[in-house]
């Protein structure tokens, strides 16, 4: 999950020496010290890499503005003619400075931090493109995929082959692990959950694995609820991340044997604090620790998180047996 951001005064002034957001994931300096600023503050065990996940719907030529207080607006993609007016090609010359940010990260991270690069799945980065805004129901890309499926699949196949190839070059820069990001999973009923969410993520990582063996794929289908097990099982992701209504014990027992579980505290615990949130990272930990078991929130920091809440929680983990 995200760990920089606006809950860090010294990620607020560097944020300030940008244009606008994009222009900050695409410049190296900035976006290199985004991404340590956290690890400056706390002993965490691995850094995220500081970009977005739209910045491939922005590589493809869908336009993404980012506005204060409103969050991203896309220029919406919604017929046939508009899909193939994007430019597939050009997704890896304009992510170029991403993949400069990731090597230099590689460089700067001493070898005991580990490097993980990230996208957003097609599905939920075909939800901004086809809502042309974040906060909605997600239902005029719905809508499309049921009435005119084949041509939302042609959406669909392209978000497949710019994901695919834009994690890959992550690795070929020195990204170790690579998490694919479907923060609106939940909202699809189980063939759509099967056609656009389990189907898209097991092509990608098939395609990982075939070009960056040995390299951890971590899928982080948010609000997957009950298909959380056939996620697991179909994708073949290495890893998951657990949003924090997935129960802990029933993670353990489904999912745990048969891959990495990452997760799943709630954020808006983080940042409530006192006592209950000592407690709950017990109960996490005393749940998932004994198994292969990355612990995260269970979705991004939220920004009025206060910093100290972060570090008491790095130290809680660290001073837990195997922490
Ligand atoms: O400075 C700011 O105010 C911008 C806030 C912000 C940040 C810090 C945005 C805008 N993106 C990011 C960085 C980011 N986004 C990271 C980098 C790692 C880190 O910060 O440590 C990552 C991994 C993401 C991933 C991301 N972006 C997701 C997937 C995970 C999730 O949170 O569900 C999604 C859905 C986005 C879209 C996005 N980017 C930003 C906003 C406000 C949104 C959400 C818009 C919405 O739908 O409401």
């Amino acid at each position: 999950m995200r760990q920089a951001g606006r809950y860090l005064p010294e990620y607020r002034e560097l944020r300030s020496r940008a244009a606008n957001f994009l222009n900050f994931c695409y410049t190296p300096d900035l976006a290199v010290e985004a991404t340590l600023q956290p690890l400056r503050r706390y002993a965490m065990d691995a850094a995220i890499l500081f970009s977005d996940i739209l910045v491939v719907a922005d590589a493809l030529g869908c336009r993404v503005e980012f506005r204060e207080g409103e969050g991203p607006v896309l220029e919406a993609v919604r017929s046939v003619d508009q899909v193939t007016a994007l430019r597939p090609e050009g997704v890896i010359p304009h992510l170029e400075p991403v993949f400069e940010t990731v090597r230099r990260l590689s460089r700067e991270l001493p070898e005991s931090t580990a490097l993980i690069g990230f996208a957003g799945a097609p599905w939920t980065v075909a939800v901004y493109m086809v809502e042309g805004r974040g906060g909605t129901d997600c239902s005029t890309a719905r809508n499309w995929a049921w009435q005119d499926t084949d041509g939302f699949g042609r959406l669909m196949g392209v978000l497949v082959d710019a994901t695919a190839e834009y994690l890959i070059e992550q690795v070929k820069n020195g990204a170790e692990a690579v998490q694919v990001f479907d923060s609106w999973a939940g909202v699809l009923a189980e063939t759509q959950f099967r056609q656009w969410v389990i189907a898209p993520t097991r092509e990608i990582v098939r395609r990982v694995n075939a070009a960056c063996p040995g390299i951890p794929v971590i899928g982080f289908p948010r609000g997957a609820g009950a298909h959380y097990a056939a996620y697991v099982a179909e994708t073949g992701v290495d890893g998951v991340g657990l949003d924090a209504a997935v129960p802990a014990s029933w993670a353990a027992e489904a999912l745990q044997p048969r891959c990495a579980v990452q997760g799943n505290l709630d954020n808006q615990l983080l940042r409530a604090g006192g006592p209950a949130l000592d407690d709950e990272i017990t109960r996490i930990l005393k749940t998932l620790a004994s198994g292969p078991f990355i612990f995260n929130l269970g979705h991004g920091i939220l920004p009025d998180t206060p910093p100290d809440h972060v570090g008491r929680l790095a130290e809680h983990i660290h001073g837990w047996p195997g922490g």
